[in-house]
């Protein structure tokens, strides 16, 4: 009679563990994004992100992940191991609730930011239901204890395998290939992916494996610089502008945001944003406090140290030109927003980080003055060359008529006026020229021909760009500007 009740107790939390992983099968891209390319390495990113969360615990320090012969994923870690005893509620083992209810990350243990909270960060069980078969094993208390499920539902009830004298989780699983378009795994994704997660958790040691026959290969990540050294690596193929990359951190309540920040000699502006290690290539409230933060510091070291007149002003673009800047923010309950949900919507991080950067990065600037001055010179360079810029535009537009519509000379224009119907094509030298005006239908199909050594943008400001003989028939002729003018409205 005792076990009447538990094996009541048993069958309806299973009907509903059931119920919950079917509409995961129905609906997975509610889920994970999308069943595409996106949603079976996201697969991944669920299960190393749990890892992540026990290393931020700080009970784990490495994560094997590996792609293993037939495209199936091994992830390995060193942490307590996820807990086998049986829940009160459930009467089930922890282990098997983790993977099959869904959302048991957030009833469990409770409190605290995770990274397994981020965007999608729906957790194990959801791999689990997408996965044609999944094994885990867990190392603790000097056991081994094994669990198998195919397609989310139990195979193989937790076991006792074998002995361990070291704690961890091994998960290995195979993504359905009735859920996803494309079952096999690209190892630089799954690399670059891991190498952001390696730098957002300074001195986690991450190692990608690819074992597949004939692609073999491994690389190990472990950067104890954290995000400072991430800016580092952004910035290995250009020349900064100061030694030291700028880093800063601050907490509250329960946020926490970090900043690290270099200047190169490049004009790009390259800002990688994160909340809970989810990349946020959108932005969102986090960016939004540090560019502003950013200008009012800069403009206010100017002014103090009169490298700028009184009513001379840098804008914020002028202040990000050539910067380098990885910000990583923490929180409970992180709101995405945005078409992607790339785009953090918590307003509170703004707070955080405009005070943050506000009070750090002047007492930065105050105490480095060679790096603070070459910075201000940066911006008013910057700044400078937008106005040259916006004159070059205006003047070249009246000499050459851009606004009255002449074409330039080297193109052979066609008859077509809509320009979706309409093709170009852009051949070198005037003798290829020749033979493609013999070729075309001149009908839809116009001809441009250029010659010689090409600008490389990259490297040049707009006024260069609409000064350049080369550049400014192609930028006529297609007729929808370029830079932040570019209007792909005004295509002719
Ligand atoms: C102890 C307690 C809890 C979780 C874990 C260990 C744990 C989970 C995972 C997932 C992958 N690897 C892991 N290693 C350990 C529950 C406490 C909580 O949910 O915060």
């Amino acid at each position: 009679m005792e076990n009447r009740q538990s094996a009541s107790a048993y069958d309806a939390s299973e009907i509903q563990v059931l119920e919950g992983l079917e509409a995961v099968r129905k609906r997975p891209g509610m889920y994970i994004g999308s069943t595409s390319s996106s949603g079976l390495h996201h697969l991944v990113y669920e299960i190393v992100d749990n890892c992540v969360d026990e290393a931020l615990a700080g009970f784990c320090t490495d994560i094997l992940v590996q792609i293993n012969d037939g495209d199936t994923i091994t992830v390995t870690d060193n942490g307590r191991g996820i807990p086998v005893d049986i829940q009160a509620q459930t009467g089930l083992p922890a282990l098997q609730v983790v993977y099959t209810v869904l959302h048991a990350g957030g009833k469990f243990g409770g409190g605290g930011y995770k990274v397994s909270g981020g965007l999608h960060g729906v957790g194990a069980s959801v791999v689990n239901a997408l996965s044609e078969w999944l094994t885990v094993q867990v190392r603790r208390d000097g056991k081994v204890y094994q669990m198998k499920f195919a397609r989310g539902e139990v195979v193989q009830p937790m076991t006792v395998v074998g002995r361990a004298d070291t704690t961890g989780t091994t998960v290995t699983f195979k993504p359905d290939p009735l859920i996803f378009d494309d079952t096999v795994y690209d190892y630089d994704i799954l690399r670059t992916r891991m190498r952001e997660e390696a730098f957002l958790t300074a001195g986690l040691h991450i190692r990608t494996v690819d074992a597949r026959p004939g692609q073999e290969q491994q690389h190990d990540m472990q950067y104890n610089g954290g995000i400072r050294e991430f800016v580092t690596w952004l910035n290995k193929n250009r020349e900064p502008l100061h030694p030291e990359v700028i880093y800063m951190t601050a907490q509250r309540e329960s946020s926490v945001a970090e900043i690290a920040m270099q200047y190169n000699d490049g004009y790009n502006e390259t800002i990688f944003s994160f909340a809970n290690n989810v990349h946020t290539p959108e932005g969102g409230m986090h960016e939004e406090g540090f560019k502003r933060a950013l200008t009012s510091v800069l403009n206010a070291y100017g002014h103090k140290m009169k490298l700028l007149k009184d009513d001379e002003k840098v804008s914020g673009e002028d202040c990000r030109e050539g910067l380098t800047c990885v910000i990583s923010v923490k929180l409970e309950e992180a709101q995405f927003e945005g078409q992607t949900k790339a785009k953090l919507g918590n307003a509170e991080i703004r707070t955080l980080v405009n005070a943050m950067v506000s009070e750090k990065l002047e007492t930065f600037l105050e105490e480095n003055p060679q790096t603070a001055r070459a910075i201000v010179d940066k911006a008013m360079t910057a700044s400078r060359a937008r106005e040259a810029a916006k004159k070059a535009r205006e003047s070249i537009r009246r000499k050459t008529g851009l606004e009255s519509g002449q074409m330039p000379d080297k193109l052979q224009d066609c008859n077509e006026r809509d320009p979706s119907l309409c093709e170009i094509y852009i051949v070198e030298g005037d003798s290829a020229a020749g033979s493609a005006i013999q070729g075309r239908d001149s009908r839809f199909q116009a001809i441009l021909s250029m010659w010689g050594k090409m600008l490389n943008v990259e490297k040049a400001r707009a006024d260069k760009i609409y000064g350049n003989d080369k550049l400014y028939p192609m930028i006529v002729a297609l007729g929808a500007g370029i830079g932040n003018e570019f209007n792909i409205d005004k295509l002719r």
